[in-house]
């Protein structure tokens, strides 16, 4: 399967670099699309497969699945994801926005933020990208990216996430959940709070964290808040390989802020919000997956062994 991939542009010095056809999926994709943004694309059969954040518009705030050869070329399903919800208790969303995807032993999970009373950790599977079902929500209200590990550590599953509340959250430190059964979450472990001023009013997981030599490797968003709003900006951080609630280096300046026009223009001016990255083990490539404004999809560019390189020099 061809992965994802641009080389860098020679004028550019930074760890990671802009796709130059981004944005990869425009707001209007779908004849039923106000956008389609901060969403998760992971390797499936002998291509990618993903589940995108759709504004329909109504603008209510729906899932998508969609698939790709390249994983540069979406076709995103017309329909919104209908979870098969096999325990009558378990509520069905209100909404849901911001999915992340990850394989963990024999399937793909989803996380994303699900209407329940408020946001909320949803949680379910897919095997195919056509039928997805729904569990119990992993956590209470209120809360936000939640992001999931890509295998147990010490025997557990482990879960980020960022306890919010209901509005647009004027703060956020980054939390570590464990669990034995994916249903029941315990032994909360703080795990990192805003420290720069890009970062200052909150931070939030993005990508499922990648494994590397060094540590697990987190992509994670940053906001500042001006005299005209939020403004997103993402940056990278390597926690402990056995105890990934220990931050071993943070990147201090940021990694990427919103400096195209698709990341300063949209429905939510100056957001960049990372939600995916592929990897691929071979040439140590990685293919990012970030919203543009809360309106487009684009990708970015990294080489791993540069990235973890970066974060180590740049951490305080
Ligand atoms: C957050 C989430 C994201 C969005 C961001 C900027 O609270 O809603 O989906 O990209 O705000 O609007």
């Amino acid at each position: 399967m061809p992965f994802p991939w641009e080389p860098r542009p020679t004028n550019v010095s930074a760890p990671v670099w802009r796709y130059s056809a981004n944005p990869i999926i425009l707001r209007d994709a779908l004849p039923t699309s106000n956008s389609i943004f901060n969403s998760a694309a992971v390797k499936f059969g002998d291509g990618y497969a993903g589940v995108f954040r759709c504004d329909n518009t109504h603008r209510e705030m729906r899932l998508h699945a969609g698939f790709s050869p390249d994983g540069l070329n979406w076709t995103i399903e017309p329909e919104p994801i209908v979870w098969n919800i096999p325990d009558a208790e378990v509520e069905a969303p209100e909404y849901g926005y911001d999915p992340r995807v990850v394989w963990i032993e024999d399937r793909y999970y989803v996380t994303w933020c699900n209407g329940f009373h408020g946001p909320t950790i949803g949680l379910g599977y897919t095997h195919d990208f056509k039928e997805f079902t729904m569990v119990e929500n992993a956590l209470l209200p209120y809360n936000r990216n939640g992001v999931l590990f890509p295998r147990r550590v010490d025997g557990r599953y482990l879960m980020l996430s960022r306890p919010s509340d209901r509005g647009h959250t004027p703060f956020g430190d980054i939390f570590l959940s464990q669990s034995e059964d994916l249903i029941h979450w315990g032994r909360h472990r703080f795990v990192m709070n805003p420290v720069e001023p890009w970062e200052s009013t909150k931070i939030g997981a993005g990508p499922v964290p990648i494994e590397t030599p060094e540590g697990w490797l987190l992509i994670y968003h940053g906001v500042l808040t001006s005299c005209s709003g939020y403004v997103y900006h993402w940056g990278a951080a390597l926690l402990d390989l056995e105890q990934p609630w220990k931050v071993i280096a943070r990147g201090r300046p940021y990694l990427m802020s919103p400096q195209r026009l698709y990341e300063q223009a949209g429905d939510v001016p100056n957001v960049v919000f990372p939600c995916a990255a592929l990897h691929d083990e071979a040439t140590g490539r990685l293919a990012i997956y970030y919203g543009g404004a809360d309106t487009v999809t684009c990708v970015a560019f990294a080489q791993i062994d540069e990235l973890v390189d970066w974060v180590k020099k740049h951490s305080a």
